[in-house]
């Protein structure tokens, strides 16, 4: 049987929640992020500040010389996390199965709903007007046969928009839609297809599976599939954590080992602490660390079923370090956990594996 799907998007969700709270930064460009005189970066900003050229993961400082009278907050975390919570209660009035993505975001598999004729574009605009009228915030939502097309479209009238894909469509539709459209396609994946002159996924078509799977791997695979809108993945509603770390962008560089060193426990135990409040820690198989270098250069180093203890740390921080030169910009430490036990039904890609890093 088809299946119905809806994706929820909130528009700009931080900076959402900061207009409701203080409207007069409606028609304004408003960001949320960090000080731009201490290497902050931006975690979102509204639609006005968006056509300056600002977006997410920008430093703060490149955003203030986009648009100088930008006005950039501070995260008020405790807020977007009870926003997100009420949202998703909303959501689970409509749908029995709710797969959360991220703070404001979630996919529905609305099959069975019986409200609203059976008709899933029904219940995304009733889910719309709901979430507006108690939370004052705008979410934009997709509705499809199938996840990958469910959160394209949720994007595709963005903002406080609703876009339904009937599966009658889907075939015209796939033809033209750009690569850099498929949600884990970042720039870099992009630019590699249109050098070869796949610029639409009617373009990927004509790529035999064995074609793409050489040239591209796994990814190569599920483009094969998602170039046709088919993507059989069920729902994860109780998606498990697969990892969990904590980072710091320091102020001043660190000039080497030592100066690393030295920030370890303060970062360890902000890892335990967060630990304490997530998943069980008989669950963890593997520890990493991260290191971004002065000039930008990231490596990450992970070891399975080695120590989560400052020691442990230590040893896998002094490797890292011996694989580039030059002071320190960055250091972060995580955990990973087991995957979560599937049941009979396969899903297409691996559980829990992050969208976004798919195709990177
Ligand atoms: P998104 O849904 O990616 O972005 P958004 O809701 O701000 O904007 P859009 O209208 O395009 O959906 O992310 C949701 C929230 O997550 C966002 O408000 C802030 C936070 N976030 C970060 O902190 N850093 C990031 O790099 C991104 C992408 C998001
Ligand atoms: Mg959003």
């Amino acid at each position: 049987m088809e299946r119905k799907i809806i994706h929820c998007d909130a528009d700009c969700f931080f900076v959402a929640i900061e207009m409701r709270d203080n409207p007069a930064l409606y028609s304004r460009p408003v960001a949320v992020g960090g000080n731009p005189q201490s290497r902050g970066v931006i975690s979102t900003c509204n639609y006005p500040a968006r056509r300056f050229g600002i977006h997410s993961a920008m430093p703060s400082a490149t955003a203030m010389r986009l648009c100088p009278h930008l006005l950039i907050l501070p995260h008020r975390l405790p807020v977007y996390r009870e926003v997100s919570a009420r949202m998703l209660n909303i959501f689970r009035q409509y749908a029995s199965v709710v797969e959360p993505l991220s703070l404001d975001e979630a996919f529905l598999d609305v099959t069975d709903n019986r409200d609203f004729s059976g008709s899933a574009t029904h219940v995304a605009e009733a889910i719309r007007t709901h979430v507006k009228r108690e939370l004052r915030i705008d979410v934009s939502a997709g509705v499809a046969n199938n996840k990958f097309l469910a959160k394209v479209a949720s994007d595709w009238h963005k903002p406080n928009g609703l876009f339904v894909i009937p599966p009658a469509q889907v075939q015209d539709f796939i033809l033209t839609l750009p690569v850099d459209r498929i949600p884990g396609v970042g720039p870099v994946m992009s630019r590699r297809l249109r050098d070869r002159g796949l610029n639409t996924c009617g373009d990927l078509q004509q790529l035999s599976q064995a074609q793409l799977y050489r040239d591209y791997g796994r990814s190569g695979i599920r483009l094969f599939h998602y170039c046709r809108g088919y993507d059989d993945r069920p729902l994860q509603p109780q998606r498990q954590r697969k990892s969990l770390s904590v980072e710091h962008t320091y102020a001043q560089d660190l000039a080497g080992r030592v100066d690393c060193e030295a920030m370890l426990p303060e970062l360890h135990l902000r890892l335990q602490e967060r630990l304490q409040r997530a998943s069980p820690r008989d669950a963890i198989n593997k520890v990493f660390v991260k290191v971004k270098f002065a000039d930008f250069t990231l490596t990450t180093l992970e070891r399975s079923g080695a120590r989560w203890d400052l020691e442990g740390y230590r040893g896998l921080l002094r490797q890292a370090l011996t694989r580039h030169r030059g002071a320190i910009r960055l250091l972060g430490l995580g955990v990973g956990f087991q995957a979560p036990e599937h049941g009979a039904q396969l899903p297409l890609f691996p559980a829990g594996e992050p969208e976004e890093a798919i195709f990177a």
